[in-house]
Protein backbone atom coordinates (compact mmCIF):
# COMPACT_ATOMS: atom_id res chain seq x y z
CA UNK A 1 0.00 0.00 0.00
CA UNK A 2 2.38 2.57 0.94
CA UNK A 3 4.70 1.37 -1.89
CA UNK A 4 2.16 1.85 -4.23
CA UNK A 5 1.73 5.45 -3.14
CA UNK A 6 5.14 6.27 -3.06
CA UNK A 7 5.55 5.14 -6.76
CA UNK A 8 2.30 6.93 -7.64
CA UNK A 9 3.97 10.07 -5.95
CA UNK A 10 7.22 9.78 -7.89
CA UNK A 11 4.81 9.05 -11.14
CA UNK A 12 2.98 12.51 -10.50
CA UNK A 13 6.81 14.33 -10.38
CA UNK A 14 8.13 12.85 -13.46
CA UNK A 15 4.94 13.63 -15.41
CA UNK A 16 4.92 17.29 -14.18
CA UNK A 17 8.55 17.39 -15.13
CA UNK A 18 7.21 15.98 -18.49
CA UNK A 19 4.99 18.82 -18.58
CA UNK A 20 7.53 21.65 -17.87
CA UNK A 21 10.02 20.86 -20.67
CA UNK A 22 7.84 19.26 -23.34
CA UNK A 23 5.87 21.56 -24.70
CA UNK A 24 8.33 24.28 -25.73
CA UNK A 25 11.17 24.25 -28.32
CA UNK A 26 14.10 26.60 -28.10
CA UNK A 27 16.42 27.32 -31.03
CA UNK A 28 19.71 29.38 -31.05
CA UNK A 29 21.91 30.71 -33.60
CA UNK A 30 25.09 32.71 -33.71
CA UNK A 31 25.01 35.66 -36.60
CA UNK A 32 28.04 36.74 -38.90
CA UNK A 33 29.34 37.45 -41.86
CA UNK A 34 30.89 34.59 -43.20
CA UNK A 35 27.25 32.68 -42.49
CA UNK A 36 25.72 34.82 -45.20
CA UNK A 37 26.13 33.29 -48.87
CA UNK A 38 28.03 34.18 -50.82
CA UNK A 39 30.04 34.92 -47.09
CA UNK A 40 31.40 38.36 -46.31
CA UNK A 41 34.71 39.63 -44.26
CA UNK A 42 32.21 41.33 -41.69
CA UNK A 43 32.98 41.66 -38.30
CA UNK A 44 29.82 42.44 -37.09
CA UNK A 45 28.40 39.85 -34.47
CA UNK A 46 25.27 39.13 -32.90
CA UNK A 47 23.06 36.12 -31.41
CA UNK A 48 19.65 34.95 -31.81
CA UNK A 49 17.32 32.62 -30.16
CA UNK A 50 13.29 31.70 -31.03
CA UNK A 51 11.42 30.51 -28.21
CA UNK A 52 8.55 28.51 -29.93
CA UNK A 53 5.52 27.16 -27.11
CA UNK A 54 3.64 24.72 -29.12
CA UNK A 55 1.03 24.91 -26.45
CA UNK A 56 0.20 28.29 -27.08
CA UNK A 57 1.40 28.60 -30.50
CA UNK A 58 3.43 31.77 -29.95
CA UNK A 59 7.44 32.24 -31.20
CA UNK A 60 9.21 34.48 -28.82
CA UNK A 61 12.81 36.36 -30.76
CA UNK A 62 15.22 37.73 -28.88
CA UNK A 63 18.50 38.89 -30.55
CA UNK A 64 21.56 41.05 -30.02
CA UNK A 65 23.88 42.71 -32.72
CA UNK A 66 27.09 44.73 -32.92
CA UNK A 67 29.91 45.48 -34.68
CA UNK A 68 28.15 45.93 -37.96
CA UNK A 69 29.67 47.99 -40.24
CA UNK A 70 26.56 49.48 -42.17
CA UNK A 71 23.23 50.92 -40.86
CA UNK A 72 20.34 47.82 -40.27
CA UNK A 73 17.91 48.15 -42.50
CA UNK A 74 15.81 45.50 -41.98
CA UNK A 75 15.54 41.90 -40.36
CA UNK A 76 13.69 38.72 -40.35
CA UNK A 77 13.51 34.58 -40.46
CA UNK A 78 14.44 33.12 -43.83
CA UNK A 79 13.71 30.04 -44.96
CA UNK A 80 13.14 26.99 -45.23
CA UNK A 81 16.16 26.56 -47.53
CA UNK A 82 16.02 23.63 -50.38
CA UNK A 83 17.20 19.98 -49.80
CA UNK A 84 19.55 19.84 -50.90
CA UNK A 85 21.13 23.75 -50.52
CA UNK A 86 22.15 23.84 -54.50
CA UNK A 87 21.95 27.45 -52.59
CA UNK A 88 21.28 27.75 -48.99
CA UNK A 89 18.62 30.86 -49.60
CA UNK A 90 15.17 31.49 -49.09
CA UNK A 91 12.81 33.97 -49.14
CA UNK A 92 11.39 35.81 -45.69
CA UNK A 93 9.10 33.60 -43.81
CA UNK A 94 8.56 36.36 -40.73
CA UNK A 95 6.92 40.00 -41.15
CA UNK A 96 8.25 42.03 -44.17
CA UNK A 97 9.69 44.61 -44.59
CA UNK A 98 11.37 43.90 -41.04
CA UNK A 99 10.19 42.29 -37.84
CA UNK A 100 8.11 45.10 -36.15
CA UNK A 101 9.86 47.05 -33.75
CA UNK A 102 13.50 45.49 -34.79
CA UNK A 103 16.08 48.61 -34.21
CA UNK A 104 17.01 50.24 -37.25
CA UNK A 105 19.90 52.77 -38.37
CA UNK A 106 21.96 51.63 -36.20
CA UNK A 107 25.10 49.62 -36.30
CA UNK A 108 24.19 47.60 -32.94
CA UNK A 109 21.18 46.84 -30.63
CA UNK A 110 18.57 44.44 -29.32
CA UNK A 111 15.53 42.72 -30.03
CA UNK A 112 12.71 40.85 -28.15
CA UNK A 113 8.67 40.38 -29.30
CA UNK A 114 6.73 37.55 -29.46
CA UNK A 115 4.30 36.49 -32.34
CA UNK A 116 0.83 34.72 -31.94
CA UNK A 117 1.75 32.31 -34.82
CA UNK A 118 -2.14 31.95 -35.73
CA UNK A 119 -1.73 35.52 -36.97
CA UNK A 120 -1.58 35.96 -40.89
CA UNK A 121 0.24 39.07 -39.76
CA UNK A 122 3.21 37.12 -37.73
CA UNK A 123 4.10 35.79 -41.54
CA UNK A 124 5.06 37.34 -44.75
CA UNK A 125 1.75 36.96 -47.05
CA UNK A 126 4.11 35.23 -50.11
CA UNK A 127 5.17 32.88 -47.61
CA UNK A 128 1.53 31.88 -46.81
CA UNK A 129 0.78 31.69 -50.40
CA UNK A 130 4.10 29.72 -50.93
CA UNK A 131 2.95 27.35 -48.01
CA UNK A 132 -0.38 25.79 -48.41
CA UNK A 133 -2.11 29.27 -48.46
CA UNK A 134 -3.64 29.12 -44.72
CA UNK A 135 -1.79 30.30 -41.78
CA UNK A 136 -1.93 26.87 -40.31
CA UNK A 137 -0.13 25.13 -43.08
CA UNK A 138 2.28 27.70 -43.11
CA UNK A 139 2.67 27.39 -39.19
CA UNK A 140 3.59 23.68 -39.80
CA UNK A 141 6.12 24.50 -42.82
CA UNK A 142 7.88 27.21 -40.22
CA UNK A 143 7.95 25.07 -37.11
CA UNK A 144 9.35 21.91 -39.46
CA UNK A 145 12.17 24.24 -41.02
CA UNK A 146 13.01 25.49 -37.43
CA UNK A 147 13.57 21.64 -36.81
CA UNK A 148 14.98 20.69 -39.53
CA UNK A 149 18.25 23.31 -39.20
CA UNK A 150 16.58 25.32 -42.59
CA UNK A 151 15.92 28.26 -41.15
CA UNK A 152 18.13 31.61 -40.88
CA UNK A 153 17.90 34.90 -39.26
CA UNK A 154 19.53 37.85 -41.17
CA UNK A 155 20.28 41.30 -40.67
CA UNK A 156 20.33 43.41 -43.79
CA UNK A 157 22.59 46.85 -43.50
CA UNK A 158 22.97 49.75 -46.02
CA UNK A 159 26.02 48.43 -47.32
CA UNK A 160 25.62 44.86 -47.37
CA UNK A 161 21.79 45.00 -48.65
CA UNK A 162 21.75 41.21 -49.35
CA UNK A 163 22.36 40.79 -45.68
CA UNK A 164 25.45 41.51 -43.43
CA UNK A 165 25.26 39.10 -40.78
CA UNK A 166 22.87 36.09 -40.14
CA UNK A 167 22.77 32.69 -38.81
CA UNK A 168 20.93 28.92 -38.99
CA UNK A 169 18.68 28.28 -36.23
CA UNK A 170 19.50 24.47 -34.29
CA UNK A 171 17.41 23.31 -31.77
CA UNK A 172 18.82 23.59 -28.29
CA UNK A 173 18.74 19.79 -26.89
CA UNK A 174 16.24 18.62 -24.04
CA UNK A 175 16.57 16.79 -21.20
CA UNK A 176 15.34 13.28 -22.31
CA UNK A 177 12.62 11.01 -21.62
CA UNK A 178 15.36 8.50 -20.70
CA UNK A 179 16.97 10.84 -18.42
CA UNK A 180 13.79 11.97 -16.87
CA UNK A 181 12.56 8.26 -16.39
CA UNK A 182 15.88 8.06 -14.51
CA UNK A 183 15.37 10.88 -11.59
CA UNK A 184 11.79 9.33 -11.42
CA UNK A 185 13.05 5.78 -10.67
CA UNK A 186 15.71 6.83 -8.35
CA UNK A 187 13.13 9.14 -7.20
CA UNK A 188 10.95 6.01 -5.99
CA UNK A 189 13.81 4.14 -4.97
CA UNK A 190 14.93 6.74 -2.30
CA UNK A 191 11.58 7.22 -1.03
CA UNK A 192 10.65 3.41 -0.82
CA UNK A 193 13.98 3.09 1.45
CA UNK A 194 12.30 5.38 3.76
CA UNK A 195 9.17 3.82 4.41
CA UNK A 196 9.81 2.20 7.93
CA UNK A 197 9.10 -1.85 7.22
CA UNK A 198 6.38 -2.19 10.01
CA UNK A 199 4.23 -4.63 7.72
CU1 LIG B 1 16.26 39.21 -45.46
Amino acid sequence: MKIKLVLGCATIAFASMQGAFAHTSIYTTTLSGPNEFPANPSLGTGTAKVTVDYDLLTMRVQATFSGLTGNTTASHIHGPIPDPPANPLAGVATPTPSFPGFPLGVQSGSYDQTFDMTQTSSFNPAFVTANGGTVGSAMNVFFAGLDSGKMYLNIHTTNTPGGEIRGFFTLVPEPSAFVLGAIGLLTSVAFRRRVPSIT
